[in-house]
C-alpha cells in the first residue's frame, strides 16, 4: 500500500479539525482542539464548584442536561468536573471561558460570567453525548471561547400584547442557553403601561387596562408589580442576563396620558390613524410632565440598579407631534430658548431627559432618532432600527457614540422568516433565518466602526402577536441564529454547520414548551385570525 501522501495528510489533519468544529454547540465557539481519545464522566460523578454568581444553578444545569446524576464535591476534594475561577487577563472578555476534557477530568476555567457560559457549553455536550451503562462517554477536547460582541440582546415588547412572567422567564432560561445576555424590556408604549410606579398608581391601575387587541377600560391591568420585576431581574442576574428597561418618551405616551391627562402632548398624524392613538406624545416643555417623568425614572433607577442603561425611546415623535405648536408650554419655550421647530423641541426635551439619566448615573439607551442631538456620546447609546438608513449607523459610529445594532431587516421579528407566511411584516423583503445568521456581514463594517458597536440586538414588537404560542413562532429559531452572529466570531461561522446543529436543537426548544417554528419541514405558520395580514412599511417616510 503507498504511504499517503503529504496533501492527504495534510487533509486528514484538516478533517479532524472539521470534526472538531461540529460540536453539537450554539453558538459556535472561538476556538476548538480536538484530541484524540475520551473520557468517561460516570454517573454520580462530583463538580467542584467555588462560589461564584450563578455557581448554584450550574449543578442543576448539568443535571438537567446529563441525567447523570452529578453531586456537588465536597470543598477542597477532587472533582470530576472542577471549576476554576479566575480573574479574567487584561483585554481579555469577563465572558470568556476555557474548557478542557483531558483523559482525567473536566475543567473549566474563567470569571463568573465564563463559568457559566462554559457550564452552558457543557451542558450541550453532555446532552449531546454517548451514554453508556455506566456514565458518558465524552471525546478529549480544549476549547477557547469568548464573544465577538459584548452584547447580545433580545428586546420584548410587552405593551402591545402582555406576555408575563411564566413565558418571560422560560425565556431568559433560553437565552441563557445560547449566551445572550442582555434583555431590553419595553414595558410602555401607547396600548398598555407594564411597569408599577408607586408614586402614580393610576399608571398601572389605568394604563395597564387592554392592549393593542382590545382598547378596553373594562379589562383587568396587566403589568408588573416592582416585587416581581425585582424577582425577574434576580432571575435573569443568575443567568448572566442583564434586565435593561425602556420607558418610552415623548412619543408612544398614550397609555400614561390616559391616566394622567395633564401631561397630554397630543395625537397621532398618520395615514388615516390618528384616532387610534389621539394622546400619542408627553407634552415636552410642561414643568410638571418634566418632574412626572424625573419621578418615574427615579423609581426605574431603583428598580434597575444593575441596568447600565435606561432606555427613553425617543422614537417616531413626528408622528404626534402635531399639536405641539398649540401647546402653551411649547410655544414658551420655543421663545425662551430660540428654538424654531418641533425638531428643536424634540431636541431640547432629549437633552433634558438624558441629562436625568445620566445623573442617576446610567447610559441613556435611545432609538435611532437621538443621533445628531448633541448627547454625550460617552454616556447615551443609540440603537440603530432603521435598516433603510444606513448613514445614520455610519454617523452615529463615527461620532464615536457606543451603537447597538438592530435593524428592521434582518433583526425585527415582526417580519415573516418564510415567503409562504401570511401574517408579518414584510418591506422590500422579510427576515429569514439565512439573514439573521450573516448579519451584520452585509453592513461591511470597518475595524474602526466595529470597535465602536456595542453588539446586536433581536427585537419583537408584539402589534400582530396576540398568543404566546405565536410570539415563541415568530422569535425562533430565528433567536438561535441571532445568538450565535452576536457571539462567534465571523471567520468562524458557517451557515451549513449551523443548520446542521440547529436541527438537532428544535426539540430541545420544544422539550422547553417553545413553540418554534422548524424552518426545516416549514412547519404550519401561527396565524393570529384576527388580524393575519402582510403588512408593507408601516413606519414614516421621513
Ligand atoms: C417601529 S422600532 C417602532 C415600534 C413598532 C415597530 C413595528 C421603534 C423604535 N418603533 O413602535 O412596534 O416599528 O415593527
Amino acid at each position: 500500500m503507498k504511504r499517503p501522501s503529504r496533501t492527504a495528510l495534510l487533509l486528514s489533519i484538516a478533517c479532524a479539525g472539521l470534526t472538531a468544529a461540529e460540536l453539537p454547540l450554539i453558538p459556535r465557539p472561538a476556538k476548538v482542539a480536538e484530541q484524540s481519545g475520551d473520557f468517561l464522566l460516570r454517573a454520580g460523578a462530583t463538580v467542584g464548584l467555588e462560589n461564584f454568581a450563578g455557581s448554584g444553578l450550574i449543578l442543576q444545569l448539568l443535571n438537567d442536561s446529563s441525567k447523570l446524576g452529578l453531586t456537588a464535591a465536597p470543598a477542597g476534594a477532587k472533582a470530576d468536573i472542577t471549576f476554576v475561577l479566575k480573574t479574567p487577563d487584561s483585554g481579555e472578555s469577563e465572558e470568556a471561558y476555557r474548557l478542557e476534557i483531558t483523559g482525567t477530568g473536566v475543567r473549566l476555567t474563567g470569571g463568573p460570567a465564563g463559568l457559566y457560559y462554559g457550564a452552558q457549553s457543557l451542558a450541550q455536550i453532555l446532552s449531546g453525548a454517548k451514554a453508556t451503562g455506566t456514565g458518558a462517554t465524552l471525546d478529549r477536547i480544549v476549547i477557547s471561547d469568548a464573544p465577538r460582541f459584548a452584547w447580545r440582546g433580545y428586546m420584548l415588547d410587552e405593551s402591545r400584547h402582555f406576555s408575563g412572567e411564566t413565558a418571560v422567564k422560560r425565556l431568559l432560561d433560553a437565552m441563557a442557553r445560547y449566551k445572550l445576555n442582555r434583555f431590553h424590556w419595553h414595558l410602555t408604549d401607547s396600548s398598555g403601561w407594564r411597569i408599577e410606579i408607586r408614586k402614580y398608581p393610576k399608571l398601572t391601575s389605568v394604563g395597564a387596562r387592554g392592549d393593542e387587541t382590545h382598547i378596553s377600560d373594562k379589562l383587568p391591568a396587566q403589568f408588573y408589580t416592582q416585587e416581581r420585576i425585582r424577582d425577574i431581574i434576580a432571575y435573569a442576574k443568575a443567568r448572566h442576563i442583564t434586565v435593561i428597561p425602556e420607558i418610552d418618551m415623548p412619543g408612544h405616551a398614550d397609555a400614561a396620558v390616559k391616566a394622567y391627562p395633564e401631561n397630554d402632548g397630543g395625537g397621532f398624524f398618520h395615514k388615516g390613524e390618528r384616532d387610534k392613538w389621539p394622546r400619542f406624545t408627553f407634552n415636552p416643555a410642561k414643568p410638571g410632565t418634566l418632574a412626572f417623568l424625573d419621578d418615574i425614572l427615579d423609581e426605574v433607577a431603583g428598580l434597575f440598579p444593575d441596568a447600565g442603561v435606561i432606555h427613553f425611546g425617543g422614537d417616531e415623535v413626528n408622528f404626534g407631534w402635531g399639536k405641539w405648536p398649540e401647546l402653551p408650554e411649547v410655544r414658551e419655550l420655543m421663545k425662551r430658548e430660540n428654538l424654531k421647530d418641533n425638531t428643536a423641541v424634540e431636541t431640547w426635551f432629549n437633552r433634558r431627559m438624558a441629562a436625568k439619566i445620566n445623573a442617576l448615573g446610567f447610559h441613556t439607551g435611545g432609538w435611532d432618532e437621538i443621533v445628531g442631538r448633541g448627547l454625550p456620546t460617552d454616556k447615551t447609546v443609540v440603537f440603530w432600527w432603521r435598516h433603510d438608513k444606513e448613514r445614520i449607523v455610519r454617523a452615529a459610529l463615527d461620532s464615536g457614540a457606543k451603537v447597538v445594532l438592530c435593524p428592521r431587516r434582518p433583526l425585527y421579528f415582526d417580519f415573516i422568516q418564510d415567503k409562504s407566511h401570511k401574517s408579518g411584516r414584510v418591506w422590500g423583503g422579510f427576515n429569514p433565518l439565512a439573514d439573521v445568521y450573516d448579519f451584520p456581514a452585509g453592513l461591511k463594517l470597518t475595524p474602526a466602526q466595529e470597535s465602536h458597536v456595542l453588539g446586536l440586538q433581536a427585537c419583537l414588537w408584539t402589534e400582530q402577536m396576540i398568543t404566546q404560542e405565536r410570539r415563541d413562532f415568530m422569535t425562533w429559531p430565528r433567536l438561535v441564529a441571532a445568538a450565535e452572529s452576536g457571539w462567534t466570531p465571523a471567520a468562524r461561522k458557517d451557515y451549513a454547520g449551523f443548520e446542521t446543529r440547529l436541527k438537532a436543537e428544535l426539540p430541545v426548544l420544544r422539550a422547553r414548551g417553545i413553540n418554534t417554528y422548524d424552518p426545516f419541514a416549514n412547519s404550519p405558520e401561527v396565524i393570529e385570525k384576527r388580524k393575519a395580514r402582510v403588512t408593507e412599511n408601516l413606519d414614516n417616510p421621513e
